[in-house]
């Protein structure tokens, strides 16, 4: 395989700095990096520049590397699917960069949840990648075609394919996704069949899965790591863990709801939120049945979720700036010879 099949495009070439060789990131464990190159694939690690440097290279990054081991340098992401760190910081956790589309895999089981697609349509626009929402395990649900019309309703535009990674239903439709040289990424919860579909795809087991528990239908977290696979007749698949947390880091709800910002048009105020302003046509569709009242409670959630995370994520920011100017002004002090 050449790096063209791996992505890569003559015009990245411009980017490189001079003296790097190119290389693709297929996965990362700590700071240990899978890379392939013109020459096959190769372990490499992060040079401490880039360690130090807010953001390390993930899963998807095209990098240049050093003395064939050491990656020097991340070259500029297309695009970059991301979410706000679990647990308290306040970073942003890149978790793959130059992925194409995003196929949203959900069970039919117990796991489809039209508002969690919701948060992933937000997070795949805020990324920049297109979105597919893949329903699998049809073969457990008695009505597929009233799935699939309510997962439309979710992402009006984007391809809903429903499937079954175990019966091998609908595949076709899911290779047409995967085009050569273009790279695609699995996300949804764990248990969801994701690595079940990527093995099917590829047509051998490479990636280990396990049964849902008995109880709730919960996944078992099987993957761990973020990995690249290309996939024979083209195109790259990335498989992921299950997602737990999906926080956003940006992101906004009015492109998610077409449906409301088409209604708001006509709302008395134009800053309206649609909550308890007087003349609000969107408050009044839903009282009259011409919106899914369930529609409007999401995006009221979603929108608060959203300016919540904007003003974390500048406070954030100050604070990181404050922190490189003392230790810039440490540094002049130093060299004056005052401290
Ligand atoms: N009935 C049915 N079961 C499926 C289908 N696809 C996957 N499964 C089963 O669902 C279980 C979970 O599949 P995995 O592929 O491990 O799920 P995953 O999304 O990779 O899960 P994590 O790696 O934990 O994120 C396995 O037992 C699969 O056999 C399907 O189309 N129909
Ligand atoms: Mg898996
Ligand atoms: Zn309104």
């Amino acid at each position: 395989m050449s790096l063209r099949d791996w992505g890569w495009q003559s015009s990245f070439a411009e980017l490189l700095l001079p003296g790097l060789e190119p290389a693709r990131v297929v996965s990362q464990e700590r700071d240990h990096y899978l890379v392939i190159t013109a020459s096959g694939e190769r372990s490499a690690e992060s040079s401490g520049r880039l360690l130090y440097a807010a953001e390390p290279p993930v899963a998807g990054d095209w990098v240049g590397l050093r003395s064939q081991m050491v990656i020097d340098q991340i070259l500029p992401r297309r695009t970059r699917l991301s979410r706000r760190q679990p647990g308290k910081r306040e970073e942003e956790q890149v978790l793959a960069a130059n992925v194409d589309i995003v196929l949203v895999v959900t069970g039919l089981d117990h796991d489809f949840n039209l508002r969690r697609l919701e948060r992933y349509r937000i997070v795949a626009a805020e990324s920049g990648a297109d979105l597919a929402l893949i329903l699998n395990k049809a073969d457990l649900h008695p009505d597929v075609a009233a799935a699939v019309a309510a997962a439309r309703g979710i992402a009006p535009g984007a391809p809903v394919l429903a499937i079954s990674a175990q019966t091998g239903q609908g595949l076709d439709a899911v290779r047409d996704l995967l085009q050569p040289g273009r790279t695609a990424a699995l996300a949804g919860s764990s248990g969801a069949g994701k690595s079940t579909l990527l093995n099917r795809l590829i047509g051998v087991d490479l990636q280990e899965t396990n049964p849902v528990r008995a109880g709730d239908n919960r996944g078992r977290h099987t993957t761990t790591r973020r990995q690249l696979f290309p996939i024979p007749g083209g195109g790259l698949l990335l498989d992921q863990p299950g997602i737990r947390e999906l926080q956003f880091w940006g992101g906004d709800a009015g492109d998610a709801f077409g449906e409301i910002a088409e209604l708001a048009k006509a709302c008395r105020y134009a800053d309206c939120r649609h909550s308890t302003e007087p003349g609000c046509a969107v408050i009044a569709a839903a009282s009259e049945g011409t919106l899914d009242p369930q529609r409007l409670e999401s995006y009221r959630k979603l929108s608060r979720e959203l300016a919540f995370a904007e003003r974390r994520t500048n406070v954030a920011a100050a604070q990181a700036e404050k922190r490189r100017w003392k230790s810039i002004h440490r540094a002049m002090k130093r060299w004056r010879g005052e401290n």
